[in-house]
């Protein structure tokens, strides 16, 4: 059985998940109206993946007796000014979830909740991934020039990320 606090924070958690999963969805869309294939492609398997840490939550509430709550999700943002804006508000995003990550493993810690805590390693390391992926696109935006060219170099180079 779960302790309240957990409870509460890894249904926070869920509902988080919930948003990144809108979230790549509609960057998706975002891009593929501004003709960028790839990366339209690229937020669609961010958004797949972002469904997974849902039910990986989801599950985790369902076998620990705790039924998992479902509340209102914010929309995403739908205008970006750049597709650099677009990929800097993703590497923001996964900044705070790791920071919501490591808050939450904090409180499993603290309330000695062993289980918990190991349950959430994957998300640890899931969130370095994620966040050396966005920080490493936004190096490539860097190196090279954002002009047509540049923007149709990356575009087909994340049809394979
Ligand atoms: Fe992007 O890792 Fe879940 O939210």
């Amino acid at each position: 059985m779960l302790k309240p606090e957990v409870t509460t924070k890894l249904n926070e958690q869920l509902n988080l998940e919930c948003y990144s999963t809108n979230l790549y969805l509609q960057m998706s869309a975002w891009c593929h109206n501004k003709g960028f294939e790839g990366i339209s492609q690229f937020f669609q398997k961010q958004s797949r993946e972002e469904t997974n840490h849902i039910y990986r939550i989801f599950d985790y509430l369902n076998d620990t007796g705790t039924m998992p709550l479902l509340g209102a999700i914010q929309a995403p943002p739908i205008h970006f000014s750049s597709l650099t804006e677009l990929i800097n508000f993703a590497y923001e995003h996964e900044k705070n979830i790791t920071n919501q990550i490591n808050r939450l493993v904090h409180v499993t810690m603290t309330l000695q909740d062993y289980s918990t805590f190991y349950f959430l390693q994957w998300y640890v390391a899931e969130q370095h991934k994620e966040e050396k992926i966005f920080k490493s696109i936004l190096d490539k935006f860097e190196m090279i020039a954002i002009d047509y060219n540049g923007l149709f170099l990356i575009d087909q180079m994340m049809k394979n990320q």
